[in-house]
């Protein structure tokens, strides 16, 4: 569905604890009945409340880890936007990839990766996924089409594009989902990436997690249009749509179109996911408390809150009850509480590993290291 020259239907922004958001469900579309919704299996659809569980109780364990100090750097929560890494992830195909910015353990849980070897990497522990270099901020596996975690903002929106284009070139059927927050979209590099997504067809969908916040920045400070950030694709002729976050039919409708559109016709889009953050912009962010009332965070998590709303809609459909939820959510407790012990029990890397695992010992006389083509080699 595609919405070029159609205005949004429900976008909401400005002051947000009075915005008159739709509720999951009651939108003019029933997205439960789009083709790509239509077939799900009760199991498929309880899978997406289990993931959407794990993440968030896999980051409220590290969030007590950091709280007690065992945690260095940065920690950035996702809680409160689970359903559009739950949602658009669970249309990834062989040939799909994914990579976003530093609020990455949503999307590293779906694709795959364990909750082990994420809190190890939260913990600096040789066991993390990145042998506990990265920290919180930069998870990847490649061996899942996951490629981080990144930190500079907007950084990751010409590599998402440069990995599409490695498949268009490859003559691979596939997409780059390259995710980015509100406070991405004014970045020039977006704009240059923007322009060469569209200019040479490239398989790329970019997806503004729209959390409404840059660190303490509203988006009604931060762009001058305020109603709508995904109506910028229009100065680059490419599609674009605005989503509705918080319904996971619709998340997985609007995205799976964008996803045909770049496998079948390698052309690019630009969605917009309206989302919402519960926790600070990181767990360090000294402002929290002073650039929205807590009253706006009551409100998103008692009307709008994504489990909340999926597991409302499971119960409807009969797929799910009170006991069986309890369960799952059990379930994700008890693996969260696993990670933090298999973490707290790993050893730190040895000095000597300090200088492995940097790009340029990794890159240094190889062909790919001189010629900068690393994904053309085969
Ligand atoms: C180029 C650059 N400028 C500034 C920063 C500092 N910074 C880190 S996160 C952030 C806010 C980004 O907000 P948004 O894109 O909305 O993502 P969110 O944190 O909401 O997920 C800023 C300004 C940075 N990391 N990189
Ligand atoms: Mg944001």
């Amino acid at each position: 569905m595609v919405n070029r020259n159609q205005q949004p239907s429900h976008f909401s922004i400005v002051s947000v604890a009075q915005a008159d958001k739709p509720k999951a469900g009651s939108s003019p579309v029933d997205f439960s009945k789009a083709p790509v919704n239509a077939d799900l299996t009760p199991e498929q659809k309880l899978s997406f409340l289990r993931e959407m569980l794990r993440i968030r109780r896999f980051e409220q364990a590290s969030l007590k880890l950091y709280n007690q100090g065992k945690m260095g750097g940065f920690l950035h929560l996702y809680i409160g936007q689970e359903s559009v890494a739950v949602g658009t992830c669970s249309l990834l195909g062989p040939n799909d990839h994914t990579i976003t910015a530093y609020r990455d353990h949503g999307h590293a849980l779906v694709v795959g990766m364990s909750m082990d070897e994420c809190m190890a990497e939260m913990l600096g522990k040789a066991t993390g996924c990145s042998k506990g270099k990265g920290g919180s901020m930069h998870f990847f596996a490649p061996d899942k089409n996951y490629w981080g975690g990144h930190g500079i903002v907007a950084g990751q929106t010409p590599l998402g594009l440069g990995i599409a284009y490695a498949l268009k070139y490859k003559g691979l059927k596939g997409c780059c989902l390259t995710y980015l927050g509100d406070g991405a979209v004014n970045q020039g590099v977006f704009h240059e990436s923007l322009n060469m997504a569209a200019l040479w067809d490239i398989p790329v969908v970019f997806i503004i997690e729209n959390n409404q916040y840059s660190m303490g920045t509203s988006l009604a400070r931060s762009s001058s249009i305020k109603a709508c950030l995904a109506e910028r694709a229009e100065g680059y002729a490419m599609d674009w749509d605005i989503v509705n976050g918080e319904d996971l039919y619709e998340v997985r409708a609007k995205t799976f179109d964008a996803m045909e559109r770049a496998r079948e016709k390698c052309r690019p889009t630009l969605l917009e996911i309206d989302t919402y953050r519960y926790y600070g912009h990181s767990v360090a962010d000294a402002n929290a408390k002073k650039y929205r009332k807590p009253e706006e965070i009551e409100f998103y998590k008692e009307n709008h809150d994504p489990i909340m709303l999926w597991e409302k809609r499971l119960k409807e459909e009969g797929v799910a009850d009170d006991e069986s939820i309890k369960k799952i959510d059990n379930e994700a407790k008890a693996e969260a509480a696993a990670a933090v012990k298999f973490a707290e029990d790993s050893p730190f890397p040895e000095l000597e590993d300090i200088f492995t695992d940097v790009y340029h010992e990794v890159d240094m006389g190889t062909e790919a290291g001189r010629t900068g083509r690393h994904f053309f080699s085969d």
